[in-house]
């Protein structure tokens, strides 16, 4: 098995690496930065705001809750849940692209940023659910894509027509008398090609993803207008703020040079290190964002600890939060189609990494969390153990690791109930443009497809995509009809009906430490301190703040484990475990969680 994914790696590493993947490799060559010893809380930079010490819970409308039978989520169904949402302890939802989009990869495909997508609803039915979030008390942030627009989009329809076009300038073209352009790596395109050919013009369009996303140019003053008026239409009607979607990558150089060497074939890095992007969410920043009292978070594809702070110190006046790639990119095989390494990860790597990432922020900006996401398999796969025996343990393990550190969480639907990875075996049970085209092009370069399909078991988006899990009726209670995806067969024990009345269950694990972050102000701004940082099997660490100091233990493993903290253990008061019955046993049992206060 470990020769096959490894002769599966070297292959695939002639078609380039992601750019997720080499992220880490760069940023590990960034010093730790050492956390300052005065109180965090005291500092200027470190101002209270009401999305510092939220919980964001993620949605992927598609497979929340299909209110029409039509296999596919919408934004009734998710109106029709806000009392199970509120009753999670979260603040804020973060909804994925629920705009016009003919669905080449979701939503991230925009075709009217103003529209919803028919599958979805109508705005009415967005209206409504606005409206019942605020009732609520909930507040709701939409995805903001506006790297790439759809190729359905009307500017994209005028800007192909011709060269003359005046919209032209909304994307990046390329004539072809000139010769072909210096190569841009596709993420998503079959042959890895950035740049596809349209003979309309007999010129190239630039797209970093896939051929139905071409890159919109915000070199160009109209379309960043363009862009703003729209954020304000939806801020207008009282949305709280905006996720980002590769919002690093917005500014290119467009005289489009040979990739640079230092990057060392990174795209990612390379993408993200645009020459204006800093400009123009400055630009962003005074003419929309410092309007409202709104959130903003950066998905921070190849953003390092290095830069992370020019996109979130809050002088700076560009975004609030960003969430970096370095922690979920570890594990895999470094330049492959996220191939896991065999020897699994390490956690010493693990705790070295959000470690560092807590000392960016010690004392201006702000941090973010998270371990499962749209783009990421399901963290207790991923990150815990999803054998019967330990998937409630290790999943309830990991949330308490991202309920208590000194950073937003963004919690994805789903990770409540424990829910594991489905592990398609078949190419045609995949739906995600990712999986599909990756497929194709191993195929097309001889590579094994069997090894690329293990690797995907564990790796691929749409495990973290299937239908939520509401009962045990069929398809999981989620849709009457097909649902657009698989769902999970465990769902008829692993589902809200089952776990909603076990007082020990996944679920109420999580309502419980939603409840404990919301009601101790020393797990949101608390100074954080790594504890025997050494140990290969616990994650160990302190929040203190005004005098009250929690201790947490987490066994990242599936045997006992000891702890040195170096503390006397015999003062500690255990506040939450996640076994049955907390023990102050000196040794952890496998995948044991604790909170302690001293
Ligand atoms: O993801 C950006 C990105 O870099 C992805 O390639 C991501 O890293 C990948 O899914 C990991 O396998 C954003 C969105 O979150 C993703 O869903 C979109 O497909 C992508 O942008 C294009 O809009
Ligand atoms: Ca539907």
């Amino acid at each position: 098995m470990r020769t096959l994914l490894l002769a599966l790696t070297t292959a695939l590493g002639l078609l380039g690496a992601p750019a997720w993947r080499q992220d880490d490799r760069n940023a590990a060559q960034q010093p730790v930065q050492p956390a300052p010893a005065t109180a965090r809380s005291s500092a200027v930079g470190n101002a209270r705001k009401w999305w510092k010490e939220a919980v964001v819970y993620q949605i992927y409308p598609r497979s929340f809750k299909d209110s029409n039978g039509d296999g596919v989520g919408d934004l009734k169904g998710i109106t029709s849940k806000l009392d199970y949402l509120k009753s999670l302890g979260i603040d804020v939802i973060w909804l994925n692209p629920v705009f016009s989009s003919p669905n080449d990869d979701n939503g991230y495909d925009i075709s009217d940023y103003q529209g919803i997508m028919k599958e979805f609803g109508t705005m009415q039915d967005f209206d409504e659910l606005l409206k019942g979030m605020h009732d609520r008390g909930l507040k709701l942030i939409l995805d903001l894509v506006v790297n790439h627009s759809s190729d359905e989009h009307e500017w994209f329809k005028q800007s192909r027509s011709s060269r003359d076009n005046s919209y032209r300038d909304y994307y990046h073209w390329w004539p072809a008398e000139k010769g072909k352009p210096a190569a841009r790596r596709s993420f998503f395109d079959v042959d890895g090609d950035g740049w596809e050919l349209d003979k309309a013009t007999n010129s190239y369009y630039l797209h970093y993803f896939s051929r139905k996303q071409p890159d919109l140019n915000w070199e160009s003053p109209r379309l960043r207008n363009e862009v703003f008026s729209m954020m304000r239409f939806w801020l207008d009607k009282g949305v709280d703020g905006f996720r980002m979607d590769v919002i690093p990558f917005i500014s290119k150089d467009t005289t489009f040079p040979e990739m640079p060497a230092q990057y060392n074939g990174d795209w990612g890095r390379f993408y993200a290190n645009g020459p204006h992007v800093h400009e123009y969410l400055r630009e962003m920043n005074a003419a929309v964002l410092s309007k409202y009292d709104v959130m903003s978070v950066a998905e921070g594809v190849g953003v390092t600890t290095a830069d992370a702070l020019q996109y979130v110190d809050a002088d700076r006046r560009e975004l609030d939060m960003l969430y970096h790639f370095e922690g979920v990119s570890l594990g895999y095989l470094p330049g492959s189609l996220k191939v896991p390494d065999p020897k699994g990860f390490s956690l010493i790597e693990f705790k070295n990494i959000y470690s560092k990432w807590d000392g960016v922020f010690a004392d201006k900006g702000w941090g973010t969390i998270y371990l499962g996401n749209h783009d990421q398999p399901r963290m207790t796969t991923r990150w815990g153990n999803d054998a019967p025996q330990w998937r409630e343990l290790s999943s309830k393990m990991l949330t308490t690791f991202l309920l208590t550190m000194r950073a937003t969480p963004y919690y994805y639907a789903g990770d409540e109930l424990c829910m594991t990875n489905i592990k398609f075996d078949r190419i045609e049970d995949y739906r995600d443009i990712e999986s599909v085209n990756w497929y194709q092009q191993v195929k097309n370069k001889g590579g094994d497809l069997q090894a690329f399909l293990a690797a995907q078991k564990i790796a691929a988006r749409d495990n973290g995509r299937t239908p939520f899990q509401w009962d045990r009726t069929a398809n999981a209670g989620f849709t009457s009809g097909k649902p657009w995806l698989k769902v999970n067969p465990n769902y008829t024990t692993v589902n809200v009906a089952v776990d909603d009345v076990n007082a020990t269950g996944c679920l109420n694990y999580f309502r419980k430490l939603t409840q404990l972050r919301k009601s101790n102000p020393v797990l949101i701004y608390g100074k954080y301190v790594l504890l025997d940082k050494d140990n290969p099997d616990v994650y160990a660490y302190t929040r203190e703040l005004d005098g009250r100091k929690i201790l947490v233990l987490l066994n990242f493993r599936d045997k006992a484990a000891s702890v040195d903290t170096g503390l006397d253990m015999s003062k500690g008061k255990i506040l939450v475990g996640n076994y049955p019955a907390p023990s102050g046993d000196a040794k952890l049992r496998p995948y044991e969680a604790r909170i302690y206060e001293f």
